[in-house]
């Protein structure tokens, strides 16, 4: 009687530790997702100065020349056109002012300008 019962405790038990290993595993994937999401959920940002190129205020878009952008999000010194945010008022923003600007890059991996400050002369 006792050897078929180890035997069978024995199955279960690895039965047990392989639904363990299982468990562990999808439990981790499980836990994953969240983080995964929170991490794309937190913005990327990073700050620059330039010069405003364009103000296009219907696509809510700045052309911009920047030198280098620091912080979390960094990127070369380029000519490009961003997006902006809209707490960024374009009315007070024109062709040809030097700006300080906050970008983000959001879940999408799109660049938006978050914060623009004009440089004072
Ligand atoms: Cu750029």
């Amino acid at each position: 009687m006792k050897t078929p019962r180890s035997l069978i405790l024995s199955v279960a038990a690895f039965a047990a530790l392989s639904a363990g290993i299982g468990g562990a595993s999808a439990g981790a994937a499980v836990n994953d997702s969240p983080r995964f999401v929170v991490a794309q959920a937190e913005k990327t940002t990073g700050r620059g100065e330039g010069v405003i190129r364009a103000v296009d205020a219907d696509e809510r878009r700045l052309m911009i020349t920047h030198g280098p952008v620091s912080g979390p999000l960094e990127m070369s010194p380029m000519t490009m056109a961003f997006r902006v945010a809209p707490t960024v008022d374009l009315s007070t923003l024109s062709k040809g002012m030097k700006i300080k600007f906050t970008i983000s890059r959001d879940a999408k991996g799109l660049y938006v300008i978050e914060d623009v400050q004009p440089e004072k002369p």
